[in-house]
């Protein structure tokens, strides 16, 4: 018999072991959110990450190459891999199985040995046991050295001691949970998205490995597996961008004992989209890790292009010099480096404070770029070119920003004429209502409450922003004409969120082809260079009905709005008529055919209307989906929409 199921023969002391465990895992539960975050949405998925991050140090350190997550139909979950198995020998100073210690212990994530980059040092990093102490139930299985031992807990107190349950020629750990309701009261339902987008971003970022995804509530699957690694990402951000060059950059290499790997592509875009990951985990607001990579990239690009002459002559007056916008400019890029004791700052923990990681990463680069630009040089030269032709537009944009300021644009000074401003000038409880066309801005004039409510109406196309610089922004009138009206500038270094004169902003466009390409150019405008609206929740799409049903009986009259033909066709019926020409249905084709008092009835009184506020929930996906839907199709465009604009119906005013 194998040593382990010996020690566990007497279950009689088994009790008095587990108050140990009760006090530290009541701990957890007491106050879930100081381990996991919160006990809403986020926390609810951050069990699921909390266990797959073990099977990816299980990959990191070479012994698993495939984890497969499933979402049950009652919500519980179970992650599978085919790593070496948590170990189940006797813990020595715990005095029971390892496996038991690791599942019901704080931070005994489990990494008894040295030297592996933990993913569990991250965000909240507290490991398994957590999940175990907020789920309801919990069971383990696992693979290892010919035999399958099982465990199962409630609410983290194990049922009965690790017992083996038979013979296995594999490896592995199977984790199964369900999240408590007493923890996770708000919502227990799992997003297949928000799992979906993280796995897939852990199989970019650790190359090879295969997970998968399976939704047994409606037979979703999906699996992830990209050879390519970061290569892969990078092309996957610039997947509806043209690249300057066929394939994204690859650099790899260790330095100071800490491994960076680092893709880039440029594309013909004027934005910069650089993310950064340390131990997996993305650094919202990056860090040393990223000031090392500007620093170098900045650095090896102005000294391939002086080397090579290729800066002589190019400015108006003096030789031009790089500057890091100017080599960043339309720079897709993923960096990613592993650190033993991560420090991560700042109030959301977004950011890399490690001083080591700055200097490593300059040296990776400068070092294996500047090798990539010598063997490479007709790519070297497209990129020194593209950075040539932002420095100049940099000296266009500087003029422009100059002439808008001069202007008032910039500085918030005087309004636009055509802006309708409304008399009150608490922002808080200011709207101004972006119009589609004259007419519709007309109505909408003469149907608002001027107290709160101001009207801007547009004429003509906003430019297409995706590709364009922002002298070119600030020199389109729609474009001035709206920052002038919300007086917070623009872009990083002119914005001033606290300046906003309205806390809504709401786009009216028509509902149809036209109007949904006006509603995405302002939307990619705000993303682009307004990002902080959006983040905020400022921005709103207004909801005009499609259809207007009115009954005549007798001399009384009476109508309804309907906001699509389902809603119109139940109204109808609702209305109960003997003949149909007791009826009248128009169906609204725009905005201008609708008279003041309709349009105040239906889209601007804050107790009658519908509005969509916009959330932009992750980077990485709003970015792709601002560049799909700027090309010609509209389905993607209309998806969006849908998708991303949340119902607050009457919201709370
Ligand atoms: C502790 C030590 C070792 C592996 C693990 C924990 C481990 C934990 C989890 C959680 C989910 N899957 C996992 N796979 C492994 C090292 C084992 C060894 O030295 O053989």
């Amino acid at each position: 018999m194998a040593e382990n199921e010996e020690q566990y023969e007497d279950k009689s002391n088994y009790g008095a072991d587990n108050i140990k465990v009760l006090k530290g895992l009541s701990a957890v539960r007491k106050r879930p959110a100081m381990y996991i975050g919160s006990t809403g949405i986020k926390g609810l998925h951050h069990l699921v990450f909390e266990v797959v991050d073990n099977s990816i140090d299980e990959a990191m350190a070479g012994y698993c190459t495939r984890v497969d997550v499933v979402i049950h139909k009652d919500n519980s979950i179970t992650v599978t891999d085919n790593g070496r198995g948590i170990p189940v020998d006797m813990h020595a100073s715990e005095g029971k199985s390892a496996l038991e210690v690791v599942l019901t212990v704080l931070h005994a994530g489990g990494k008894f040995e040295e030297g592996s980059y933990s993913v569990s040092g991250g965000l909240h990093g507290v490991g398994v046991s957590c999940v175990n102490a907020l789920s309801s139930w919990l069971k383990v299985t696992v693979h290892r050295q010919g035999k399958i031992w099982f465990q199962s807990y409630q609410r983290g107190v194990p049922d009965e001691p690790v017992k083996s349950i038979g013979e296995s020629k594999k490896n592995g750990t199977i984790v199964s949970f369900l999240p408590d309701i007493q923890i996770f009261a708000e919502t227990q339902e799992y997003h297949y998205d928000i799992l979906s987008q993280r796995l897939r971003e852990l199989a970019f970022l650790n190359k090879g490995i295969t997970i998968t995804l399976k939704d047994e509530r409606d037979e979703r699957f999906h699996e992830y597996c990209y050879p390519g690694g970061l290569v892969s990402f990078v092309e996957f951000l610039n997947e509806n961008k043209a690249p300057l060059y066929k394939e994204a950059i690859y650099i790899q290499k260790t330095s100071n004992d800490i491994p960076v790997e680092i893709a880039m592509q440029h594309n013909d875009t004027y934005q910069e989209n650089i993310f950064s990951f340390v131990n997996n985990i993305n650094t919202v607001d990056g860090g040393t890790h990223l000031a090392g990579f500007r620093t170098a990239f900045t650095r090896t690009i102005n000294n391939y292009a002086n080397k090579n002459n290729l800066l002589k002559g190019k400015g108006k007056t003096k030789d031009i010099d790089l500057t890091g916008e100017d080599v960043r400019e339309g720079l897709t890029c993923v960096v990613s480096v592993m650190i033993r004791n991560p420090q991560f700052e700042g109030q959301t923990k977004g950011k890399l404070g490690n001083s080591e990681a700055k200097s490593a990463v300059e040296s990776v680069v400068g070092d294996v770029l500047g090798t990539f630009f010598e063997e490479n040089p007709s790519i070297a030269r497209k990129i020194v070119e593209k950075c040539i032709s932002a420095a100049v537009a940099r000296d266009a944009a500087r003029m422009a920003k100059q002439l808008a300021r001069r202007k008032g644009v910039l500085e918030g000074g005087g309004l636009p004429g055509k802006l309708a401003d409304c008399s009150g000038r608490d922002p808080s409880m200011c709207e101004l209502f972006l119009v589609e066309g004259d007419s519709a801005g007309g109505s909408a004039k003469s149907g608002r409450d001027r107290g709160f409510q101001a009207i801007l109406p547009l004429k003509g196309k906003i430019l297409n922003i995706e590709k364009a610089r922002i002298d070119k922004v600030l020199a389109n009138e729609e474009i001035r004409t709206i920052v002038q009206a919300l007086g917070t500038g623009i872009s990083e270094d002119d914005f001033r969120i606290n300046d906003l004169r309205y806390h809504k902003i709401i786009i009216m466009t028509d509902a149809d082809v036209d109007g949904s390409h006006i509603r995405t150019l302002l939307l990619t405008f705000f993303f682009r260079h307004m990002p902080k609206l959006i983040e905020n929740g400022h921005i709103y799409i207004a909801q005009p009905p499609l259809f207007k049903i009115e009954k005549k009986k007798g001399k009384s009259k009476f109508h309804k709005y309907a906001f699509n033909e389902a809603e119109k066709d139940r109204i109808v019926k609702e209305m109960n008529v003997e003949k149909d020409s007791e009826l009248v249905i128009q169906r609204y084709k725009g905005l201008g055919e609708m008279n003041p008092d309709q349009l105040a009835e239906t889209t601007l009184q804050p107790d009658k209307r519908s509005l969509l506020q916009i959330q932009l929930e992750d980077v990485v996906e709003a970015d792709n989906i601002f560049t799909l839907l700027m090309g010609e199709e509209v389905e993607p465009r209309r998806k969006f929409i849908e998708d991303n604009a949340s119902n607050v119906k009457n919201l709370d005013i």
